[in-house]
C-alpha cells in the first residue's frame, strides 16, 4: 500500500470492494481501508456553519432595528460577564460579505443564521421596516451568489422588547406567526429551509425560571408552564403561517436542544431507559410537538400548574414538520431503574471533563443518541444537526495561529458518532457547526469562544483556527479526517 495513502485507499474502496478484500482474507491494510471507508459521509450530506443575529450582528441601533429583550438584559449591570453587550458583537451587519467569504473558503453547502425579528418588525408587530428586510435580502443573495444555501432561523432569542408581556402573553405567539408569514412570503423565493424557533428551554426556563437569560424572570410554576406553552404555540402557529405563505417546496422545521439521554451501558435495559427518559425529559417541548399533546405524566407532574391550552393549539403545535433540527452539546447519562418511570439519571462526578464552558461536559456518544433516541420514540422526518461545537480557551500564538487541537478532538469524535447513526440508517441529512465565528456567548459575554474563526474584538479581525482548516478538509473529503 505504500503507493497510496490510507486516505486515498479509503476513497477508492467502496464498501463492497472492501468486503470482497476482507473475504479474500487480506491482512492489515484491508482492515485499514475498511476503517477509512466507514468514515465517509453520504453523497449530498449538507455541511454548514451556524450563527445567530444578536450574537454576531451588532449595529443594534441601525436602520430602524427595534430594541429586544436581550439589548435590555445585556445593558442591565451584573447580568452578563464583564457587562458585555451585543451592541457591536462581530459587526457582521457591516461585515457580512467578509463572513460569507469565510464560509465560501470552508466550502460549506449551507449556512444557518437567524433573522432579527425586530429589524423587520421593530415593535414586534404592525409596521414593516423595509431597511431591515433589505439587509436579509442582501445576506441571502450574497450567500446564494457564493453557492451557499441559506437555512433561516426566525427566532433565536432576540424578542422585540415592545411586545407587551413578552412570552407571558399569548399574543406574542400570534405576533410571531405574523412575522413568520411575512418572512416566508418575502424570502421563500430564495430560502428553502426555515426554522421557527431555537431551543425552547433557553427561551422559556433559562429566561423565565432561572433568570440567567433575558428577560431575567423567576416565575412560579404555573406562569412558567404558560410561558412554555406560548413558546411551542408560537412554533406551531409559525409552521402554519410559513406553510400558508411560502412557495411550494419550502421546508419547515425548528432547532431544538432536546435533552439527550445516553445509556450508561449499551445494553437493552439501559437503551430502553434512555428511550423512556427522552419522552418524559422533553415532555413540554419536543414530545408535545411530536405527539400533538401534553403526555399524561407531564400533566400529572404539573398538577394545578398545568398550562392553559385553547382549542386548536395542539393542531398547530403538532403540525407535521419537514425536518427537525437538533442542537447537540451535553449528555445526560441514564440507567434502567425498577420504578414507575423506569429510569434514573446517573450522578456526574465532580471532575467529569468539560470544554471551556463548565456546562459543556464532553461525551461524544451524545451525538449518536441524540439521533437514535428521537427515532426510537417517534416517526421522525429528516434530521439535521443544527448546532454542535464547543468553547475552547483559544490564544493566538506568536506565529499568529490558533492551535485548537481540543476543539478538533471534540468535533472529530462527535462526527464519528453522528456517522455511526447514519451508518445505521437514521435519516440524518446535514450538520451545522456552532459556530462560524467567536461571538457574543449570551450570559458569558465574549469570554467563551465557540468559533472556527478567532475574532479579535479590538480590530474585528477574523483569524481561521486550526479547526477551520480541519473542517475545510472534512467538507472537501466528505469524510472525517
Ligand atoms: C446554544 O445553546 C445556542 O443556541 C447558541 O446560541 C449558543 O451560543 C451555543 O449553544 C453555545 O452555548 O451557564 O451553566 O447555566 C446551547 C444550550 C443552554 C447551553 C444554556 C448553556 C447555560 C448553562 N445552552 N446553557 S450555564
Amino acid at each position: 500500500m505504500s503507493w497510496m495513502t490510507r486516505r486515498d485507499f479509503g476513497k477508492v474502496a467502496t464498501a463492497a470492494a472492501t468486503a470482497t478484500v476482507l473475504k479474500a482474507g487480506m491482512g492489515k491494510s484491508a482492515w485499514a481501508a475498511d476503517h477509512d471507508a466507514v468514515r465517509i459521509f453520504p453523497k449530498g450530506f449538507v455541511w454548514g456553519c451556524a450563527t445567530a443575529s444578536y450574537q454576531v450582528e451588532g449595529a443594534v441601533n441601525e436602520d430602524g432595528r427595534g430594541a429586544t429583550i436581550w439589548d435590555n438584559f445585556a445593558h442591565t449591570p451584573g447580568k452578563i460577564h464583564n457587562n458585555d453587550t451585543g451592541d457591536v458583537a462581530d459587526d457582521s451587519y457591516h461585515r457580512y460579505k467578509e463572513d460569507i467569504q469565510l464560509l465560501k473558503n470552508l466550502g460549506v453547502g449551507g449556512h444557518r443564521f437567524s433573522i432579527a425579528w425586530s429589524r423587520i418588525f421593530p415593535s414586534g408587530t404592525g409596521a414593516v421596516n423595509q431597511k431591515g428586510v433589505d439587509f436579509y435580502d442582501r445576506v441571502i443573495d450574497e450567500l446564494l451568489k457564493n453557492g451557499i444555501e441559506p437555512y433561516v432561523t426566525l427566532f433565536h432569542w432576540d424578542l422585540p422588547a415592545a411586545l407587551p408581556g413578552g412570552w407571558q402573553s399569548r399574543d406574542t405567539a400570534k405576533a410571531f406567526a405574523e412575522y413568520a408569514a411575512f418572512a416566508a412570503k418575502h424570502y421563500s423565493d430564495r430560502v428553502k429551509h426555515f426554522m421557527t424557533t431555537n431551543e425552547f428551554v433557553c427561551i422559556t426556563d433559562i429566561g423565565h425560571v432561572e433568570g440567567r437569560f433575558a428577560p431575567g424572570l423567576r416565575l412560579p410554576p404555573a406562569e412558567a408552564n404558560q410561558v412554555r406553552h406560548h413558546a411551542i404555540l408560537a412554533h406551531g402557529l409559525g409552521v402554519q403561517a410559513i406553510r400558508a405563505n411560502a412557495k411550494a417546496g419550502t421546508k419547515v422545521g425548528l432547532a431544538e436542544n432536546a435533552n439527550v439521554f445516553v445509556p450508561v451501558i449499551e445494553t437493552d435495559e439501559h437503551i430502553a431507559a434512555a428511550k423512556r427518559a427522552t419522552r418524559l425529559g422533553n415532555a413540554p417541548f419536543l414530545t408535545a410537538l411530536m405527539e400533538g399533546r401534553y403526555i399524561d405524566e407531564y400533566l400529572e407532574m404539573a398538577g394545578a400548574a398545568a398550562p392553559k391550552v385553547e382549542a386548536g393549539d395542539f393542531k398547530a403545535i403538532g403540525s407535521k414538520l419537514d425536518f427537525v433540527g437538533l442542537n447537540v452539546y451535553t449528555p445526560i447519562y441514564v440507567r434502567a431503574e425498577n420504578s414507575a418511570r423506569g429510569f434514573a439519571i446517573e450522578q456526574q462526578q465532580a471532575n467529569y471533563p468539560n470544554m471551556d464552558s463548565p456546562w459543556l461536559k464532553v461525551g461524544p456518544e451524545v451525538a449518536y443518541w441524540s439521533v437514535r433516541n428521537v427515532c426510537e420514540n417517534w416517526k421522525m422526518p429528516d434530521l439535521l444537526i443544527t448546532e454542535n461545537g464547543c468553547s475552547a480557551e483559544d490564544v493566538v500564538t506568536p506565529a499568529g495561529r490558533i492551535e485548537d487541537t481540543e476543539r478538533v478532538m471534540y468535533l472529530r469524535n462527535h462526527l464519528a458518532q453522528f456517522h455511526r447513526a447514519i451508518s445505521e440508517g437514521y435519516p440524518l441529512r446535514g450538520y451545522f457547526l456552532w459556530s462560524l465565528l467567536d461571538n457574543f456567548e449570551w450570559a458569558d459575554g465574549y469570554s467563551k469562544r465557540f468559533g472556527l474563526h478567532y475574532v479579535d474584538y479590538a480590530t474585528q479581525k477574523r483569524i481561521p483556527k486550526l479547526s477551520a482548516e480541519w473542517y475545510k478538509q472534512v467538507i472537501a473529503h466528505n469524510e472525517i479526517v
